[in-house]
């Protein structure tokens, strides 16, 4: 059967960050321009668009950390800050004239599949909708702001926002402000802001392993040579994604001698950046390397030596009109506090009502935690691909690297769906319910379940965020289409 005209094939794109720009990219590149990417903000970048905190930056090399389809070799420095990492998407959505193709401030609400056309109908907030034969959901999972329930929080009267959500209109300066958090935004913000604050008070609730972070600037002359020599660039990356790899085992093995290596560097970081015993107690972590994310960082420990820095370990008990009260009974006053608490995370549910075959919701699928074959396809759901879906989430290395094999598989899936005339692909249950049970099974084996809590694990204590394993082992499989693991009606 011939490949129907392209108009007859729209294709939806949920979300303009890195995984929905990635995507439309590699559709150009493959001659298909029949898509349609929805964006519920007012600017392409997800991650870099929100997160724009002072230090806000990547904790993976950019040189790694950006599409091995549009490298880049101006990176100014080897972790890139945020600003820089936007400004980079900017560039190739604009190179790539997608702008074009992006419906801003259209935020999806519902999708309904219809099982006679085999497509998907789209609502958006505007009450509007369209129709997909295929729907590549790019929505990122750390996205929507978590607030912490803490009692009082919405009586301060001060000045309050989150780290995803920097009010850039209120100067710090001089003042007394709180921040509340201790995870890999705060650790971030905390030397950024402790320069110029009056005084600063950082509540930990949990300590963090801290490794140095060894971020430096790139000179002109190397940025000249990568530019000449492009084969230089791509050995660069190819370093980068090599050496996590290769230090990955320290990072997600539950191996008792494998996280003592990576504890005792960071133990000795720790005591070269703070000299008091006191403090070093408080900040050094009583959970095993690898269980939490690692935080990477040149000054974050090195800040509460600073006279003007304090930490704060007594648990909140309360937030008052004007300042913090802990359980010790010492209240602090401040004039701004900053929460640092992270975010919802996006596999906890659908971010809207999907509904498949036989009328069946995402949500009832999910009811026992988000599940997907390789992230992305959910057995009920036909021509439905999750990018940076369930259990497709690095502790080690770049998330791109992920995202591009996911991108390759949609990809491979489009072509043959178009390609053949097929109506819909469906992944059997049975090879997404194999899938998972290895899966979980060398969970097992892995760091994130041996105490401590994260954002990793879901209330019930399962892990559908992370990946166990290597990210190579999960390109190999996952990169290719394979017809034989779904259902093909035609
Ligand atoms: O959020 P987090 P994040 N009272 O969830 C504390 C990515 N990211 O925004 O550990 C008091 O890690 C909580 O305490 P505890 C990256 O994937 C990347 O920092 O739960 N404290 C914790 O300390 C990262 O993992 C980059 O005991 C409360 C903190 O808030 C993810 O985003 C930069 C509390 C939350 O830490 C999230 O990082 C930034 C409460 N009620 C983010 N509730 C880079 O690439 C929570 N906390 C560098």
């Amino acid at each position: 059967m011939n490949a129907p005209p392209e108009n007859d094939f729209p294709i939806a794109i949920i979300g303009a960050g890195f995984a929905g720009i990635g995507t439309a990219i590699q559709l150009k590149k493959a001659g298909i321009h029949s898509f349609t990417i929805f964006e519920r903000a007012a600017e392409v970048g997800g991650t870099w668009r929100d997160n724009t905190y002072p230090g806000a930056a990547c904790d993976v090399p950019s040189h790694a950390y950006s599409l091995s389809f549009e490298q880049s070799p101006n990176w100014s420095r080897r972790f890139a800050e945020s600003g820089e990492i936007q400004d980079y998407l900017l560039s190739i959505t604009d190179k790539w004239k997608l702008r074009e193709h992006i419906r801003f401030e259209e935020e999806i609400v519902e999708a309904r599949f219809d099982e006679d056309s085999g497509s998907w109908t789209l609502t958006t907030g505007k009450g509007g909708s369209f129709t997909a034969r295929v729907v590549v959901a790019c929505a990122g999972g750390l996205v929507n702001p978590a607030w912490p329930d803490i009692k009082g929080l919405q009586s301060f009267t001060g000045e309050l926002f989150h780290t995803a959500r920097w009010n850039h209109d209120y100067d710090l300066a001089g003042r007394r402000v709180a921040v509340i958090g201790t995870g890999a935004s705060a650790v971030q913000v905390v030397p950024n802001i402790a320069r110029e604050v009056e005084h600063l008070d950082v509540y930990q609730r949990t300590p963090a392993w801290v490794v140095p972070k060894r971020d430096k600037v790139y000179s002109e002359r190397f940025k000249r040579l990568l530019t000449r020599f492009p084969i230089l660039l791509h050995a660069s990356r190819y370093l980068k994604y090599w050496l996590s790899e290769l230090m990955g085992p320290v990072v997600f093995l539950d191996n008792e001698r494998l996280s003592k290596l990576g504890e005792k560097g960071s133990l000795a970081h720790l005591e070269a950046q703070v000299q008091d015993p006191e403090l070093r107690k408080k900040l050094k972590p009583d959970f095993q390397f690898g269980c939490k994310r690692i935080l990477i960082s040149d000054d974050y420990w090195a800040s509460f030596e600073r006279p003007n820095v304090e930490l704060v370990t007594d648990p909140i008990e309360e937030i008052k009109s004007t300042g913090i009260q802990s359980k010790d009974g010492t209240f602090r006053p401040v004039d701004a506090i900053i929460v640092a608490t992270g975010f919802d995370l996006g596999l906890a549910s659908a971010p809207f009502p999907i509904t498949g075959l036989g009328g069946r919701t995402i949500d009832d699928a999910w009811k026992e935690g988000a599940v997907a074959y390789k992230g992305m396809s959910v057995s009920g759901f036909p021509n439905w691909f999750i990018l940076m879906g369930p259990n497709t989430g690095p502790g080690h290395t770049s998330v791109l690297v992920f995202t591009e094999a996911q991108i390759a598989h949609v990809l491979g899936a489009i072509k043959k769906i178009r390609g053949k005339g097929l109506r819909y692909v469906n992944v059997r249950q049975a090879v997404q319910d194999r899938y998972n049970e290895k899966l979980q099974d060398r969970m097992k084996h892995m760091v994130w379940h041996t105490g401590c809590n994260s954002w990793y694990l879901s209330p019930d204590g399962s892990n559908h965020s992370l990946y166990p394993g290597f990210a190579a082992e999960y390109v190999l499989r996952a990169r290719r289409f394979r017809t034989r693991d779904y259902e093909i009606v035609r």
